[in-house]
């Protein structure tokens, strides 16, 4: 049987941290795109020659022309520009929208039958342009942000608790961006709810509401502290566990930016939900009941991601 093809496009920070988990965990072989001249050709070689000391076979390469991606299974999308500190994600939106729809276009031509996964924000923006670009069925394009959140949850969960990041399993919904949805009702340790947790008195409401602030600021506070660009290894290992439950058909349920057709009372946009992910894409869209003040919090969020739609559209509807 032929190797699996995964086509990066982007190949910074993410893009070369995503060729090496995908190598490592011999996914398919591995094509790296990007415009900086040299540089995906660099990292490809760099991660093949890394290969025989790491026990992996994977085939590697780069390019500048988009015909490197041609019959892609997974197309991971990183390109464009993270933010700086004192950026908020909404502010990459005129210059990552150009790029997303150029990238949309290539894939169209060089590999229509891709499984595409979106990262380049502003998130659930971007992945709409990518659909709209792309002209991919919708359940083939989605946005990776709520596995990250929903992991950056779990790890500030499992510190707080003192225990292992594996028995923390953790919900967000909505937007990726200040106004996601931690669920608390729905996250918990070894399948005990976070309220009942607080109810046994392992952690205080006090705190509890602290780690939800932080997990909906957690990008923030890496950006500060890189201070020259955004998280990167542990977007990658989320954006891989999404494509490996597709081309394993694994039938993972994952938070994923999907595209609504009436769910949760939001058509024609991508916002965070769990969905079932395997070989057809995104196979289901889990519509859970909300309470009020859960609902109240999800649809501030959607008009946060309404609003930068809007604007994306009057960029285009300005330049036709
Ligand atoms: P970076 O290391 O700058 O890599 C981006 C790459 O894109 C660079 O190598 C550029 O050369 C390349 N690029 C720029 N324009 C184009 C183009 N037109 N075509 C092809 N490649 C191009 O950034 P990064 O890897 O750290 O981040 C990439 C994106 O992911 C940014 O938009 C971040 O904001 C975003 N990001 C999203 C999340 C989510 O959870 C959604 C998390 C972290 C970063």
């Amino acid at each position: 049987m032929a190797r699996k093809k995964i086509a990066l496009v982007g190949a910074g920070q993410i893009g070369g941290t995503l060729a090496l988990l995908a190598g490592q965990k011999e996914m398919g072989d591995v094509v790296l795109f990007d415009i900086a001249e040299g540089m995906p050709e660099g990292k490809a070689l760099d991660l093949a020659q890394a290969s025989p000391v790491e026990g992996f076979n994977a085939k590697l390469g780069g390019g500048n022309d988009y015909s490197v991606i041609a019959g892609a299974d997974v197309v991971i999308v990183t390109a464009g520009v993270p933010r700086k500190p004192g950026m908020s994600r909404d502010d990459l939106i005129g210059i990552n929208t150009g790029v997303v729809k150029t990238v949309g276009e290539a894939i169209k031509t060089y590999a229509p039958n891709a499984f595409v996964i979106v990262i380049t924000n502003p998130l659930d923006v971007m992945v709409w342009v990518m659909q709209q670009a792309s002209g991919l069925p919708p359940e083939r394009v989605v946005g990776m942000a709520g596995v990250l959140d929903s992991a950056r949850f779990r790890y500030f969960l499992a510190e707080e608790f003192g225990v292992s990041v594996e028995d923390v399993t953790a919900f967000v919904l909505g937007g990726h961006g200040d106004t996601m949805v931690p669920l608390v009702r729905y996250s918990t340790v070894a399948g005990i709810p976070l309220p009942d947790l607080v109810k046994m008195g392992w952690t205080t409401q006090e705190k509890l509401d602290a780690i939800v602030q932080r997990t909906r600021d957690g990008g923030a506070e890496i950006v500060k502290l890189l201070k020259t660009g955004s998280a990167f290894y542990a977007p990658a290992a989320s954006a891989i566990v999404m494509a490996e439950s597709y081309l394993k058909d694994q039938k993972r349920v994952l938070p994923c930016a999907a595209y609504l057709t009436g769910q949760y009372g939001v058509s024609d946009m991508y916002v965070g939900v769990p969905v079932v992910l395997g070989a057809g894409g995104v196979e289901k869209i889990i519509e859970i009941e909300l309470s009020a003040e859960e609902k109240a919090m999800f649809d501030h969020s959607v008009d946060a991601v309404k609003t930068l739609v809007d604007v994306v559209k009057k960029q285009e509807a300005g330049k036709a």
